[in-house]
């Protein structure tokens, strides 16, 4: 037949229009978007639910062995496997050069941890810990010419950090390759003051871990990076932005005309620091250890206004799953003795949309085609996979969530299919759940059952971002 595959009688909704429409697929790719299509092999009926594009996912890790010790409770086969569960069809993550390492060698250490294992479409950033002559001469132009066209520096960690001369160089590299940079913006010599303050102190619980890296110390990074990439002339991403402080410096560069872009995690919206008191100031606090760390209340509004007035491009979950119990948990021996050695980071792949849907649409701070650029079209755009990746249209790889807008469930453990041993979203209540997700015209996952099988997903090469071209040029 015409078709190997009919979406029929959805509402489809991409980040410009909401549509009544059937959606057609053949050999991987949507051909047509319109009223009553027929001549499918199979047909999927979407009646009274969103035919929305598949999640994109432009910050995730896995397989990482940074920040703070012990492995990550996720390699590709278990993180992608949680991505499809909850809707999400392509991820970016991160590739590591540890220093002194050569960053191609890096590159193929961790295509080795994707090939064959990859339940969804994929790509890579590059972490640069070590930006030497020869990387940023010779490996970084050359690992962008091939489809690694972002990558990202840190401003803090013992093991990744840049000095501002360092940040310089690789901002400046990046302008002359056209590719986008990433910039976690906390920094180091304040943490590390406040960490051995907070110490001397006995405070060593959990809980002290956001006091050692308050909100101001988060502002002067983001005001620092913004006007080193001014000063080079280099656009850059903000990541991981938890509250007003930080998103005000963003809103302020943007406002002078930089291109400055800022990105937002659920974390954000839905944890604050309280939650890192655990019960009673114990080390359940753990779990919720991430950097930043989540804030209050006040800072969630400042997030949605954020959102709203489109200081933010992309909602990603940085994801970054660590086991809770055990020796490789946030609980193992070392942590126990001071939030310092705490591995940083939380999982949240499988429950970004969910929580963005449930707090931003159901309650009435964004639309439904809102929804669709700050999960999906916002992240291809701006990482090179666009067109080809984030809309529903002909000529775009079919990859869709058919999503239930009215289904009400409780975010739980036992409904997680990541590596991980909790969720530090146990019971939020949420409206809206995938009910399938479609990888280039395959049905992937149904209702929390995975159908399909690793080493599917495909790696991307991305193209270089249109948002990565320097404002003069
Ligand atoms: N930064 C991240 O992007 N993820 C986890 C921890 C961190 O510091
Ligand atoms: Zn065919
Ligand atoms: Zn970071
Ligand atoms: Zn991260």
């Amino acid at each position: 037949s015409k078709y190997d595959l009919i979406i029929r009688g959805g509402t489809v909704v991409t980040a410009a229009d909401t549509i009544r429409a059937d959606v057609a697929i053949h050999a991987g790719r949507i051909v047509a978007v319109a009223d009553r299509l027929s001549g499918g092999t199979r047909e999927i009926d979407a009646g009274g639910l969103l035919v929305m594009p598949g999640g994109i996912d432009s910050h995730v890790h896995l397989a990482q062995p940074a920040f703070g010790g012990p492995a990550m409770a996720d390699d590709f086969e278990s993180g992608t496997r949680s991505a499809i569960a909850g809707g999400t069809t392509t991820i970016l993550p991160f590739a590591l050069q540890p220093r002194g390492a050569s960053l191609r060698q890096s590159v193929l250490d961790y295509h080795k941890e994707a090939d064959g294992k990859s339940y969804c479409d994929y790509g890579f950033h590059l972490i640069i810990s070590d930006p030497t002559p020869s990387v940023l001469g010779q490996e970084l132009p050359a690992l962008v010419a091939d489809g690694y066209t972002s990558f990202k520096v840190f401003m803090t960690y013992d093991d990744l950090v840049l000095n501002d001369r360092q940040l310089l160089e690789v901002f400046d590299c990046a302008r002359d390759c056209g590719a986008l940079v990433m910039v976690h913006c906390e920094g180091y010599d304040a943490i590390r003051f406040m960490t051995e303050k907070l110490e001397r102190a006995g405070k060593t619980a959990p809980y002290y871990h956001a006091a050692s890296r308050p909100a101001s110390v988060e502002r002067e990074a983001t005001h620092r990076a913004i006007s080193h990439a001014e000063l080079v002339e280099v656009p850059i991403m903000i990541v991981h932005v938890s509250g007003r402080e930080p998103m005000e410096q963003i809103r302020w560069a943007q406002q002078k005309g930089l291109k400055v872009y800022g990105e937002t995690c659920p974390q954000y919206i839905a944890l604050t620091a309280d939650d890192l008191k655990g019960l009673n100031m114990d080390e359940s606090g753990g779990k919720y250890v991430c950097s930043p760390p989540p804030r209050d209340r006040a800072s969630w509004d400042a997030i949605w206004e954020g959102i709203r007035t489109g200081v933010f491009q992309t909602f990603s979950s940085d994801h970054c799953p660590f086991f809770y119990e055990g020796n490789q948990g946030k609980l193992n021996p070392k942590a126990r003795t001071s939030f310092r050695w705490v591995p940083n980071g939380i999982p949240g792949v499988e429950t970004r949309l969910q929580i963005l849907f449930s707090k931003g649409v159901v309650e009435g701070r964004i639309t439904l085609n809102d929804f669709v650029a700050l999960t999906s079209t916002n992240h291809a755009k701006m990482y090179g996979l666009y067109p080809g990746k984030g809309s529903i249209a002909p000529g775009f790889d079919a990859d869709i969530v058919i999503w239930d807008p009215n289904r009400k469930e409780t975010i739980r453990q036992e409904l997680m299919h990541h590596g991980a041993d909790y969720t530090p979203y146990e019971g939020i209540a949420v409206t809206g759940w995938p009910i399938m997700t479609i990888l280039r015209g395959k049905l992937v996952a149904e209702e929390g059952r995975i159908l399909g099988t690793p080493g599917r997903g495909r790696f991307l090469k991305r193209s270089l971002s249109p948002f990565a071209e320097p404002r003069h040029s």
